[in-house]
């Protein structure tokens, strides 16, 4: 087994959407032990803390939610992302899903200082692909990929100077799609497999299709984990629930191919909300799922901890 240095960052992110809770998240990781499960395989674990907003003076529009904050934690999540890239892997312990506005923006810029393509790989229920024009929950948790791909419609947010083009983005779990995204992603080369596709043809040809995509052009990878990839049976606390998620061994066995391809630069762990959760259980297993993803096999998995 190789043994990496994994930087982990707190991202205690909660405005990008109403429902509060998600600030929680960092601590409920770190409560189920995800840095001693990532020492246990092996690694060189640095807890870098919570990361907190710059203060933005941005006007605060009664349409979206907290956008002056939002863009304050994309400022700031994308330089600590490029300082722990710097560093090794880095993992984002959110946090809802718009840390990603800022996580991604700035593995973006690490790769191009690099001069290495990324690959954005998102597991989500839902496809994040509105723009602050499109949203109508005003919910900005539900826009980084448009950001993060450069389709514009984000002002006073950073520019993107790296935009992630669309061939070297993947889409698995979809099963909630709004309209003006399904329109927009149409026209896009985004690949996209929703749930329909994983139980017809499962999740390992998807993926490892994009897995091969990003070995032949030399690239490094993000992962982008939503809560709601799962499905709410065995991933409760989470507040977009969606029926008809992702089972706990399809989510294991993309983490353990993640890892098998030493493809994995950077991993977000987002939407958890410890206040929706049943005896920590969410938190376990999003802490196992990134176990899978630094090496952990299911052979070798401890007898589970009485919570
Ligand atoms: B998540 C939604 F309308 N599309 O825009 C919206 F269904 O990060 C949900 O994937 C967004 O959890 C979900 O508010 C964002 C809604
Ligand atoms: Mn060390
Ligand atoms: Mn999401
Ligand atoms: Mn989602």
């Amino acid at each position: 087994m190789s043994h990496r240095r994994i930087l982990l960052v707190g991202a205690p992110v909660d405005s990008g959407k109403r429902r509060a809770g998600c600030l929680m998240g960092p601590d409920a990781y770190r409560t189920a032990r995800l840095p001693g499960a990532l020492a246990d395989l092996g690694h060189d674990v640095h807890d870098l803390g919570n990361v907190t907003p710059d203060p933005v003076e941005a006007p605060d529009t009664e349409r979206l939610f907290a956008l002056p904050e939002t863009i304050g934690w994309t400022q700031a999540l994308s330089r600590a992302a490029q300082e722990a890239l710097a560093e090794g892997a880095a993992i984002f312990l959110g946090g809802d899903h718009a840390l990603s506005l800022g996580t991604v923006h700035g593995a973006a810029a690490h790769a191009a200082r690099r001069g290495r393509p990324l690959f954005v790989l998102w597991l989500d229920a839902h496809s994040d692909f509105h723009t602050c024009d499109t949203t109508d929950s005003g919910n900005l948790h539900g826009t980084p990929l448009a950001y993060l791909t450069g389709r514009g419609g984000f002002p006073g947010f950073p520019d993107v100077p790296h935009p992630i083009p669309e061939a070297q983005v993947c889409i698995i779990g979809l099963r909630s799609v709004d309209g003006p995204e399904r329109a927009a992603l149409e026209a896009t080369g985004i690949r996209r497999h929703d749930m329909r596709d994983i139980d017809e043809n499962g999740i390992v040809a998807p993926l490892r299709a994009f897995l091969a995509a990003v070995e032949a052009a030399g690239g490094d990878l993000h992962v982008s984990l939503d809560v709601d990839f799962l499905d709410p049976a065995v991933a409760p606390a989470v507040g977009t629930t969606v029926p008809g998620g992702a089972t706990v061994r399809e989510a294991h066995l993309a983490m353990e191919i993640l890892h098998d391809s030493g493809l994995l630069t950077s991993l977000d762990l987002v939407e958890l909300n410890p206040m929706l959760d049943e005896r920590g259980r969410t938190a376990q297993l999003m802490v196992d799922l990134a176990a899978s993803a630094f090496g952990r096999r299911v052979f070798d998995r401890p007898t589970p901890r009485i919570l």
